[in-house]
């Protein structure tokens, strides 16, 4: 059994996704960030800085207990311990790990930057716009390429997937004109969207 850490944000979905899909039994630890449940002493044990998502594996490797935090580790755990979504052929692993990155340290860190700089109680308007830009740019690009390809790194789904629809997700629900206009992408994400595992991971 896995115990999740986790709140409804693009990182935690990010993690919840990665163990509905790859089919891992967990438990999930709600965490109020508004209350501050990510800075009392038992959490920040489990991760120093203090931030979801974070998994507890108390069947880790070689048996013992893992604690793991960071979204794109947990995700990339999940598939080496299912077996699932990330391909061991080195002819296709680097796209997908290409794809993961972007998704996993471009797209979400820079809505992050987004949310902080909009939410600011004097925003500094040219300075939401570039990073708004920004976001929409990378989806720009996502849409371009899932018009040749039907998911992020090919035929197949995988982790790349995953991650970019937790950002995507996120962006979504909170600033939707961000990612208006790009038919490809609202293709690709209606598809990811009827996933079982994907609808019981992104429901808090
Ligand atoms: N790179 C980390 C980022 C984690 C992160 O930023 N978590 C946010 C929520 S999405 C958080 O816990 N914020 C609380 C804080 O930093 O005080 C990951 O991918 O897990």
């Amino acid at each position: 059994m896995i115990d999740l850490y986790a709140a409804a944000t693009s990182n935690g979905m990010r993690a919840r996704i990665a163990l509905e899909e790859c089919g891992l039994a967990y438990k999930l630890h709600p965490v109020d960030l508004a209350k501050g449940e990510h800075r009392t002493a038992a959490f920040l044990a489990m991760n120093p800085n203090g931030q979801i998502p974070v998994i507890v594996d108390h069947e880790g490797p070689g048996g013992r207990p893992l604690t793991l935090s960071q979204s794109s580790a947990i995700l990339l755990y999940c598939a080496e311990k299912s077996g699932k979504f990330l391909p061991k052929d080195p002819a296709a692993r680097p796209a997908v790990l290409q794809a993961l990155m972007n998704a996993s340290t471009d797209v979400t860190p820079l809505f992050g930057a987004y949310f902080i700089a909009a939410s600011a109680k004097e925003p500094h308007a040219p300075t939401v716009q570039l990073f708004k830009d920004r976001v929409r740019g990378l989806f720009q690009v996502w849409d371009a390429a899932l018009a040749k390809r039907k998911y992020c790194a090919g035929d197949e789904v995988t982790v790349a997937d995953f991650s970019l629809y937790a950002g995507y997700a996120r962006i979504k629900g909170a600033v939707p004109d961000m990612l208006e206009g790009l038919p490809n992408v609202a293709r690709w994400a209606g598809e990811m969207a009827a996933r079982p595992a994907i609808q019981r991971a992104t429901t808090f």
